[in-house]
């Protein structure tokens, strides 16, 4: 029995050190271990041994099953490494390959230019100032010296929710709301960037939702020179030095006196060509001096006060900055249009 048991351990513990495979020690552990398995089945022939010789061979049994166990325990884990190891081995990350490009987007070239204005007015003193989209009637045009039923409305075709209110045609309104605010107290000194509708048929150089930025000045002796001075600057700093500007006169019912300010054409330089529809000008903004009407309605003395306002499309100054085409370029959010703006 003893050389049995011997003959046993030896045979288990062989089959284990050739296993290569974690299976293999399953197999090999029932074979030897199982409840049909040999040493089992010594352990309950027991009853038939001698008195003497049952505590020997039941010990020599346990130790047997014992060293096959731990023999088992042991190749197991080293099994175990290597499976880790060759899973680790083949999904091995090679960090010399070059990555994958990211598309990184970049600023809208609308924004880009509501910024550069932005900040240019800023550094002239103005504050950015802002105003719902969503508009009353009285702000977008009554509080404008439009009242109801006034012709000029149809300057401005417009979108009403209800009677009352619509979404607002231009950024005026927020002229209307900051003085309102201010309680008849100068000096206002703002600019006011946001969207605006209006019923316009979409072409080259019209959208139905475009942007502007109107600036606002009202204080003691404010006269049209200033005006003129402040977009002067304004025009050189964005065209460059050498663009020209020109005041020419127009209507405005919020504005007296109107007028639509011209640059000298940074294609041609003023000789006259396609882009300016050869006049040598181009026109980037309507203007004025605000009306008392205008002053009065929102708490200012026009005895007192004197104020000028202006209004720009950023979208038609990025036309002529960047020498875009069409408007809707701006909008239909093509890649191969708006990575041409990307920083570099
Ligand atoms: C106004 O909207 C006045 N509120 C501007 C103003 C403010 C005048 C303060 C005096 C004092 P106008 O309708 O001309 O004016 O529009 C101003 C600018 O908006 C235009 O010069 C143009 O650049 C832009 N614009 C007007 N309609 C459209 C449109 N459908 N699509 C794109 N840009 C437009």
């Amino acid at each position: 029995m003893k050389d049995k048991l011997q003959a046993l351990k030896s045979e288990a513990l062989q089959a284990i050190q050739q296993a290569e495979q974690l299976s293999q020690l399953q197999d090999i552990k029932v074979t030897y271990l199982g409840k049909k398995g040999p040493i089992t089945e010594i352990l309950r022939g027991m009853g038939k041994l001698s008195k003497e010789e049952r505590p020997v061979i039941g010990q020599m049994a346990n130790d047997v099953r014992e060293a096959i166990q731990a023999a088992l325990d042991e190749k197991h884990a080293t099994l175990e490494q290597a499976r880790i190891e060759e899973q680790l081995a083949e999904q091995a990350i090679d960090v010399t390959l070059p990555g994958r490009p990211v598309n990184q987007g970049s600023q809208h070239p609308l924004f880009t230019v509501i910024e550069e204005v932005e900040d240019l007015f800023i550094g002239l003193g103005f504050s950015v100032a802002e105003g719902p989209e969503v508009e009353t009637d009285y702000y977008n045009f009554e509080a404008l010296n439009l009242p109801k039923n006034h012709p000029a409305r149809d300057m401005q075709d417009s979108f009403y929710l209800t009677e009352e209110i619509l979404l607002r045609t231009h950024t005026s309104p927020v002229q209307a709301r900051t003085m309102e605010a201010y309680n008849g107290q100068g000096p206002v000194k703002v600019i006011c960037p946001g969207k605006v509708y209006r019923r316009d048929t979409d072409d080259a150089t019209h959208s139905h939702q475009f942007t502007q930025i109107e600036g606002l000045y009202v204080d003691k002796n404010v006269r049209l020179s200033d005006l003129k001075g402040v977009l002067t600057v304004f025009v050189k700093q964005l065209f460059g030095e050498d663009r020209d500007v020109r005041l020419r006169q127009h209507y405005f019912p919020f504005t007296e006196p109107s007028v639509e300010m011209d640059i000298s054409c940074f294609k041609c330089g003023g000789s006259g060509c396609p882009v300016c529809k050869h006049s040598g000008w181009i026109e980037i903004l309507g203007a004025g001096m605000v009306h008392p009407n205008v002053l009065r309605m929102s708490g200012f003395d026009p005895e007192v006060y004197t104020g000028f306002a202006f209004g720009m499309g950023p979208e038609r100054i990025a036309m002529l900055k960047y020498g875009v085409d069409d408007i809707r370029h701006y909008y239909t959010n093509d890649q191969r249009f708006l990575k041409q703006f990307k920083r570099v």
